[in-house]
Formats: C-alpha cells, structure tokens, sequence
C-alpha cells in the first residue's frame, strides 16, 4: 500500500460532526466508557481521545474480549493500567461482565454520590458517554445494559448514525455515539488492521490487501489457525499458489478450475468478521 492510500477519506464529515457534538455533550457527562477491539488494542483507540474527555472518569472497555488472544490481551491490559485506566476485557455478551461493570461505575461515583447524600440531596443519575471507533461493540454494550433493544446495531461500522441518551432501569443514562477515527491514520498497517475488524467500511481499502494482511498476520502469530482453516502449513512466497489452494478448498471455483481470487479475498475477509477465526490478536505490545 502506497502513502496515498493512506490518505483517502476514511474520515468522511459526519465523524468530525459527532466529535463536535461529544464535545457540546461533554459537559453533561459523569464517566466515559471508552471501547477498544480486544484484538486490535493499539489500533482501534481513538488518537485524539484525550482532547475530547479531558479529565472525566474514564473506563477502557476491550470489547470481544471472546474473539481475542487472551495471553496478548493481559499485556495491554497491563500497559494500559500502567498508563493509569481502568481496564476492563468484556464479552458483551456476558451478563456478569456487564453486572461487573455496572459495579465498577457505581464504585467510581461514589464519593460523589455520599457527598450528595449527606448534603440531603438524592444520588444522581450516572451520564455515561460510550464511545470509540465504528463496530466496536458501543450499541450492543448499550442494549446489555439497558437490558432491551434501545439502539440499533450491526456488523458493518457505521450503523449508529446520532447521539441518543437512552433510559435504564439501574441509575445510569447512557449516550449512545456513532463510531469516531481520526483524520490521518498513521500508518497502513493500522488501516489494515481496522479494516480486518471491519471498523472501516470496505469499499475503502482494496479487499485483497486486507485479506493478504489478516493471512500475514495468522502466519506470523498463529500458523496453527492457517492449518486449521486453510490448510495451509506455512504462506509461500508465491501468493498466487496460497490463493490457489485456499480456493480450491472453500470451492471458489470457476468452470475449467480456475479460481476467483476475488471471492478467496471476500472468504479470508469474511472468516474474521463472521467469528470463524477466533484467538488472534493483531497488534503487539
Ligand atoms: N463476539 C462478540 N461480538 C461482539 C461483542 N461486542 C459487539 N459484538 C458484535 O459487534 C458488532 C458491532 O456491534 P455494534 O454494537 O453495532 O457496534 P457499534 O460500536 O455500535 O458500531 P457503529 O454504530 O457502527 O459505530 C455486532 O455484530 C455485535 O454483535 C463482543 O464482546 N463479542
Ligand atoms: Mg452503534
């Protein structure tokens, strides 16, 4: 991928509008829960995050922490502890993960709240503001703890379009957010890497490139998932005869034999989207 390729619009209008409404919400705010991908724990933290939430409590929630590397995951953790957070690896779909972080929250306000109590006044309700890149998990972490379907959400990034407050039945209220990057990836190998989470969309960079970078990356961290999946021991230097391969197992196929490299691409693609390869963590501390 060439330095221009980094610089095409992943960072269309409507993110620089919804940083400028956090920031206009931001005073309403009593703790931001901040969302990273577990398996993409550098990548996918928004870089200029620390300008919109200043000083507000802050929790890092690593979502998918069942799709990750959990031996990987203990070392951000541990890094971004040091880096004074409060760091929480959650399945979203785990009930006591979600009871965890409700407590947490509490914990985190209560000092205010005994303050408020002993002034006479009632506990407040928590205004949590979620937010973090696109398809990160920020509208499912909102139905499980609003315990309903209050937002929409969606395997593709981009789903949730406005910021919405929606009700609990615990004294939270929470600020659903649509995904937010920054203008300027740093590097191709993070565009990569969001890319092969589907935290941009995929029109944006060339299919085949993600698909040689997530095989890249399954050959350097986890051959034993490469076996698995594609039958394959090692990546040949020869990219055409590992696509060759793998498109004869899933049957990519067109009459006479030849494969579509294409749907080979959009299989690799879509085994990490659709939860077939599971385990892997991208990014190294
Ligand atoms: N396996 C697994 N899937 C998750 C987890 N959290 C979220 N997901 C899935 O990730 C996808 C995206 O979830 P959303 O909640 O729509 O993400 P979002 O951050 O609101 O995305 P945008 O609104 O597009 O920015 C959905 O398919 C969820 O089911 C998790 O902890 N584990
Ligand atoms: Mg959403």
């Amino acid at each position: 991928m060439n330095e221009d390729k980094t610089n095409i619009n992943w960072y269309p209008g409507h993110m620089a509008k919804t940083k400028k409404q956090i920031k206009e919400k931001m005073g309403l705010i009593d703790v931001v829960y901040e969302l990273i991908d577990s398996r993409i724990p550098y990548s996918s933290k928004i870089r200029d995050i620390d300008e919109l939430v200043k000083n507000k409590p802050r929790i890092l929630i690593m979502t998918k922490y069942d799709l990750c590397d959990k031996v990987e995951t203990a070392k951000w953790v541990k890094y971004y502890e040091e880096n004074a957070y409060k760091v929480l690896p959650m399945n979203l779909n785990d009930s006591n993960a979600i009871n965890e972080l409700i407590k947490v929250t509490q914990d985190m306000m209560e000092e205010e709240q005994s303050k408020r109590i002993n002034k006479g006044l009632m506990a407040k309700e928590i205004k949590v503001l979620v937010m973090g890149i696109p398809n990160v998990g920020k509208s499912t972490l909102i139905n499980k703890l609003a315990k309903r379907n209050a937002t929409l959400t969606g395997n593709t990034p981009g789903v949730t379009k406005n910021l919405n407050f929606i009700k609990t039945n615990s004294n939270l209220l929470l600020l659903d957010s649509p995904g937010i990057l920054w203008p300027k990836l740093d590097n191709a190998e993070v565009a990569l890497n969001l890319a092969s989470m589907s935290a941009i969309k995929s029109e944006i960079l060339p299919i085949d490139e993600v698909a040689i970078h997530i095989l890249n990356k399954l050959d350097k961290y986890y051959p034993e998932v490469l076996k698995q999946r594609y039958n394959l021991d090692k990546l040949e230097e020869d990219l055409e005869i590992v696509y060759d391969k793998i498109g004869k197992k899933i049957g990519a196929l067109v009459k006479g034999g030849e494969v579509l490299y294409e749907r080979v691409s959009l299989a690799i693609v879509n085994d990490v989207k659709n939860e077939y390869i599971t385990g892997i963590t991208f990014d190294r501390r």
